[in-house]
């Protein structure tokens, strides 16, 4: 028995299915999904955002009814994001939607991009078309965490990654990290490198492993850029990481030194020069906003313990992506070294547990800090 277009739970969850499949696509845009369904509850077309430039949503959904041969008037639109109304790279879907003769939108969050903000609601309502919007608010919020803290909050969603051993080691004394968790926990976290907008980094691990920190071994249609927290540009303008086609270097410095600042930009590396902060290191707050411009939804971070430390102090984590392999090491790196260790067990958050799964051999937690 056909759904009918009166129940919105049920298509606002089909759309968010398809604002899923954008999940590693559509960056630095938001993950949107629209369906189109008929008053007798014949889904008439659907789409999602495709890659930065490309149409939105309702745009592809649009051309979907168009080349099915169906007539979009009269049908309702569920759409995950509120239409645009603005002339980005591409024109607003609210006179898409209205031009189609869409009778009624259906939203789940409104969108805080300034050039929107509530603008793509009243142009809708002005043209007649009824508008409703809050059902699968979290659900769409949750797809799109790196968006909203870009456009709510000026920073990105800043999502740290560790591996583990159950002791909590990252790394050997002597610096030795590689292969603590097994081949399924790696292609794992591949897959939450591919959603990011960006990794970060620090120099020490550029230096100590000369990483590439790029998507491999799963398939990928875009490559996350790479920022780097480099106060004394240390990095060589050989490491691996250069190599890496498809995507932009960022090196966060406080250091001057012109000669080092060209032949990195001579490797393509765009040098940005931010406040040097306590201990001649990078001023977080200066990278964080740069990033937020650049822009950067989700921010992927894989460092040692002293980057770790130090955006674990400056309260920066929003979330841990932590791979916990079945082993003991016994004495070595831990995930995080602040830069003044805590002196009383009260200054430590506590972390509300989202997900703790089995992954191979390995467990994966997914945690976020309770009050947020
Ligand atoms: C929609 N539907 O599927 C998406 C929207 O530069 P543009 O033209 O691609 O516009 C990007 C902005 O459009 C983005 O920042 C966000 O506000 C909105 N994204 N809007 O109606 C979509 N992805
Ligand atoms: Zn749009």
């Amino acid at each position: 028995m056909p759904i009918p277009a009166t129940d919105d739970a049920f298509w606002m969850q089909h759309c968010l299915q398809l604002a899923a499949q954008a999940l590693t696509l559509s960056n630095p845009n938001p993950r949107v999904g629209c369906v189109i369904v008929g008053p007798d509850g014949q889904v008439l077309g659907k789409g999602h955002t495709q890659a930065v430039g490309g149409p939105h949503a309702e745009v592809m959904a649009l051309r979907d009814v168009q080349a099915q041969g169906h007539d979009p008037r009269g049908a309702t639109a569920y759409v995950s994001l509120e239409p645009c109304s603005h002339h980005g790279r591409t024109p607003p879907c609210c006179d898409a939607l209205v031009a189609a003769g869409i009778a009624r939108v259906v939203a789940a969050l409104p969108d805080p991009n300034p050039l929107v903000a509530g603008q793509g609601f009243a142009r809708l309502r002005a043209a007649g078309v009824q508008v409703q919007w809050g059902v699968g608010a979290v659900e769409a919020a949750e797809l799109n965490l790196g968006f909203l803290s870009r456009l709510m909050r000026q920073r990105p969603w800043v999502r740290l990654k560790v591996a583990a051993s159950l002791d909590g080691i990252t790394a050997l004394p002597n610096g030795q990290s590689q292969w603590i968790t097994g081949p399924a926990a790696r292609l794992d976290g591949q897959a939450w490198r591919a959603r990011a907008c960006a990794i970060l980094t620090g120099v020490g691990t550029v230096l100590h492993d000369d990483p590439l920190l790029n998507v491999r071994d799963i398939p990928a249609t875009r490559q996350p850029h790479l920022a780097i927290v480099d106060s004394q540009l240390r990095t060589p303008p050989t490491a691996r990481l250069f190599e890496v086609p498809q995507r932009q270097v960022l090196i966060y410095t406080a250091c001057t030194d012109a000669a080092r600042q060209h032949a990195l930009q001579a490797r393509g590396a765009t040098v940005v020069a931010v406040p040097a902060a306590q201990g001649a290191r990078v001023n977080l707050a200066a990278v964080m906003a740069h990033l937020a411009q650049w822009p950067v939804n989700e921010l992927h971070v894989e460092a040692g313990a002293t980057l770790n430390g130090a955006l674990l102090a400056g309260d920066w984590v929003d979330e841990w992506l932590l791979y916990q392999a079945p082993t003991i090491i016994g004495g070595g790196l831990g995930m995080a070294q602040r830069p003044q260790p805590l002196e009383t067990l009260a200054g430590v958050q506590p972390l509300q547990v989202l997900s703790h799964t089995a992954v191979g051999d390995d467990g994966r937690w997914l945690l976020r800090p309770a009050r947020r």
